[in-house]
């Protein structure tokens, strides 16, 4: 009932098809019967549960636009951004965890790799019998991706990789990395490294305030042989990561604004409950003005995606699109927490009440995968033709 009301401005179901309409159900049970019930402990207690990879692959939310030939599922994006949606209305921890194994992972082996890469490794990421993780940030290299230091030395059979990556979601837990390196030429190549190889470790990183029920951690390189079969044979430079960042990217687009309908929905229901000066405080103009801005904020930021989705699934989408929508998302789902936490007063500080959680995660959404600032520049550098990030 509560979704319809927040779905009727621009009857975003009666948009979608009977099979989108499908896979939307099976994942919001999955989510509101399973993951909601582990979150509040998960983050309080920054404990991951791998589980649910294998729970989420028995689903086919690992991988959900890859070939089923390679054990996808075989939808298009548009199912992909419901899933996500549906997934971070819970916990943008464990999106997550979902879109790093699903885009960042799974998306470059099946665009970059060999027919052996993908049939070694796309059923068992699918299935999240493997979980993996995706390096391309290094401790001084953040939104400049393109200065690493990490290096691919070539050597007889294949490569050996050293360097560090800072911030890595699921390192810890990982069994399959893909990591960026530059070669002897100074170019930006794949690989595909295991757990367990020699000189290969991925610490986690502690004390996080955000995204606590999902992992994070490094990935450490002290001269890790790679054979030459776990290289990307053809891809060079930075449109390699930067492919796997835009399918990733439009799934946060989707991902926030579910974190941001279950900030609004919690904090309409409270407004209506909760009495102050002998009325509920929904009776109040400025409580109402707060919900009319996010009930505005998430019918426009769906309505953009859903088309983004579209759009990619036709093959029409241009990259600053997805800039576009990763950033209003994340800028406005974090509005929308900061308000609902506002309006939930001193409860709204608890965890119990889910508003906080999905705020301070939303400060780690809205900076990773390109930060709101770099988007904008992305987006200037479009609109002018001239970079300000760069000489
Ligand atoms: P620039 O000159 O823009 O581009 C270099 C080459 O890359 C190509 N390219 C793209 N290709 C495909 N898709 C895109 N969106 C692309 N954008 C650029 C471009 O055509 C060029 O190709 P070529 O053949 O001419 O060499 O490179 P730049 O160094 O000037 O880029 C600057 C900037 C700011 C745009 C870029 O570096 C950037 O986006 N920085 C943000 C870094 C980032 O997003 N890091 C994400 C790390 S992964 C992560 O955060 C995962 S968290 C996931 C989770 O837990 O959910
Ligand atoms: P910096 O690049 O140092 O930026 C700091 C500030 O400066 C930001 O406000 C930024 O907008 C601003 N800034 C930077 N350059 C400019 C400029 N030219 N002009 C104006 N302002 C500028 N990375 C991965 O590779 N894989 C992962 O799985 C992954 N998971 C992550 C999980 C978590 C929990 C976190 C926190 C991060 C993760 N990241 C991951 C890293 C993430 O992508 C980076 O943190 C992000 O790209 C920003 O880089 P930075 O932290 O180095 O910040």
């Amino acid at each position: 009932q509560e979704q319809l009301q927040l779905a009727r401005p621009f009857l975003l179901d009666a948009q979608l098809t009977d099979d989108e309409r499908q896979v939307q159900e099976a994942a919001r049970a999955y989510c509101q019967e399973k993951l909601l019930p582990r979150v509040q402990m998960a983050f309080r207690n920054e404990t991951t549960d791998p589980t649910i990879f294998r729970e989420m692959g028995e689903l086919g939310l690992l991988g959900p636009t890859i070939p089923e030939a390679y054990g996808g599922a075989g939808l298009n994006y548009v199912c992909y951004g419901l899933v996500a949606r549906e997934v971070e209305r819970v916990d943008s921890g464990y999106r997550s965890m979902m879109s790093v194994q699903s885009s960042l992972v799974m998306v470059p082996i099946n665009e970059f790799g060999t027919e052996a890469q993908k049939q070694k490794y796309l059923p068992k990421l699918a299935s999240g019998e493997w979980i993996g993780c995706f390096g391309l940030t290094e401790p001084n290299h953040g939104s400049d991706p393109g200065s690493m230091i990490t290096r691919a030395k070539k050597v007889d059979g294949g490569y050996s990789l050293s360097g560090a990556k800072m911030w890595i979601t699921n390192s810890p837990i990982a069994d399959v990395f893909v990591v960026w390196a530059k070669d002897d030429g100074g170019q930006i190549r794949g690989f595909i490294l295991e757990k367990g190889w020699k000189g290969l470790s991925a610490p986690a990183v502690h004390g996080k305030v955000g995204l606590r029920a999902s992992i994070t951690g490094e990935i450490v390189m002290d001269e890790v042989f790679v054979p030459e079969e776990n290289a990307f044979p053809d891809v060079r430079g930075l449109k390699g990561p930067f492919t796997c960042l835009n399918s990733a990217r439009y799934g946060i687009a989707w991902g926030a604004l579910g974190a941001a309908e279950d900030c609004y929905l919690r904090a309409r229901q409270y407004v209506m409950d909760r009495q102050q000066f002998g009325r509920p405080l929904a009776a109040n103009q400025l409580i109402q003005k707060k919900l009319a801005d996010m009930l505005t904020d998430i019918s426009l930021g769906l309505q953009g995606c859903l088309r983004l989705g579209r759009m990619k699934d036709e093959g029409i989408a241009p990259v600053e699109l997805t800039s576009i929508l990763k950033r209003n998302s994340c800028g406005k789902a974090l509005d929308i927490a900061r308000m609902a936490r506002d309006m939930m007063g001193g409860n709204g500080i608890s965890d119990e009440y889910g508003v906080a959680r999905h705020l301070v995660n939303l400060e780690v959404v809205n900076t990773y995968e390109g930060t709101h600032d770099v988007h904008a520049l992305i987006l200037g550098r479009a609109i002018t033709g001239i970079a300000a990030f760069s000489n």
